[in-house]
């Protein structure tokens, strides 16, 4: 009853920033990300009664009872994964991401994609790739949409019990293989208010949040899948830059305000925007966190790394396109 698997984290085009339901992690709205290629989860799971409590390992760091990663994370998704095959085994999980976690990379995403995939192996349950991005929502929103690859969207459904609220892929990768990522890590350190908390407080007391999820999202999700589909890359950067401004601007209007740039964000905010003044195409995106996405095609890449390690408070720049969803593997960590 072991099984390993990879996921890769995801990076959203149109953000998913609030629940209507913690208990099934459902979202007040759609959304619509790409699955990168080179930030990943490698996730080893156990279930063995020897075990007398559950094992949470995490790049080579140990969580315990209290610790929230292992009470409000793990604990929970494991619950649910007990509560629908009745066996209350406990669990070894080791998992190692090769990007910084906790720093708005999304690692919670490839986390849970891949520990969702790794259970289905090691417990045999049979699930199909609709029935796992269910499962991996289960551990954190995000990771629905990691089970694919390529362009996903993620479905808000209508059910109260989340029956209809999965990930479906829209493009594989080979739909765009020239579109890229450019991640400017402008902070290596943990944030101070994780995703969870701070889009449960947008929702209760941002000014922006009822039109955030009734306007913005809607209108922005049918403009990013109809610029995918034509593979226009102005109108798809251009949608999704101002889809993270709004985003950012409902968590700003928060009470308490969840402010997550910092003087780097900014930094790369405006060069973008002056690059694009002179004729570079790019557009930027922000997650919960300080990095920036800088959005281009394959032939800037290199030329906008260059450019965004010139600036002082840049500790790392990555480069990803778009890649693949999970994958069992044969590789255990333990
Ligand atoms: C996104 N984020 O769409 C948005 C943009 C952060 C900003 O999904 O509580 O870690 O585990 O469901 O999935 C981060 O939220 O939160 C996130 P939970 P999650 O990528």
């Amino acid at each position: 009853m072991k099984a390993s698997s990879t996921a890769n984290a995801n990076i959203a085009l149109v953000k998913y920033w609030g629940k209507r339901n913690k208990k099934f992690m459902l979202p007040q709205t759609g959304s619509v990300s790409m699955t990168t290629e080179d930030l990943q989860s490698h996730t080893t799971v156990e279930f063995d009664p020897k075990y007398k409590e559950d094992v949470l390992i995490v790049n080579g760091k140990e969580y315990k009872k209290g610790d929230e990663e292992y009470d409000d994370y793990v604990g929970l998704f494991l619950g649910v994964v007990r509560e629908m095959t009745g066996k209350d085994i406990k669990a070894k999980i080791v998992s190692n991401n090769n990007f910084p976690t906790a720093a708005g990379l999304a690692s919670s995403a490839a986390g849970f994609a891949a520990l969702a995939a790794a259970v289905n192996e090691a417990l045999s349950l049979g699930l199909d790739d609709k029935q796992l991005s269910m499962l991996a929502r289960r551990g954190s929103g995000s990771a629905t949409r990691s089970v694919h690859a390529g362009f996903v969207e993620w479905k808000r459904g209508e059910e109260e019990d989340g029956s209809d609220c999965y990930a479906e892929q829209l493009f594989p990768p080979e739909h765009w293989p020239e579109f890229r990522m450019v991640i400017a890590v402008t902070s290596k350190k943990d944030k101070k208010v994780k995703s969870r908390a701070g889009m449960k407080q947008s929702v209760a007391t941002s000014p922006f949040y009822k039109s955030w999820a009734e306007n913005v999202v809607p209108n922005h999700i049918e403009a990013v899948k109809k610029a995918l589909t034509e593979k226009n890359f102005k109108t798809l950067g251009e949608t999704a830059e101002l889809n993270a401004l709004a985003m950012h601007a409902v968590a700003i209007a928060t009470k308490p305000p969840v402010v997550y740039w910092n003087a780097g964000t900014m930094d790369i905010i405006h060069a973008v925007m002056d690059w694009r003044d002179e004729g570079l195409e790019c557009y930027f995106t922000i997650d919960g966190g300080p990095q920036v996405k800088v959005m281009c095609l394959e032939k800037d890449a290199e030329e906008i790394a260059k450019r965004i390690k010139e600036f002082d408070n840049i500790e790392d720049v990555i480069i990803t396109k778009p890649g693949s969803g999970i994958k069992i593997t044969d590789n255990h960590l333990f």
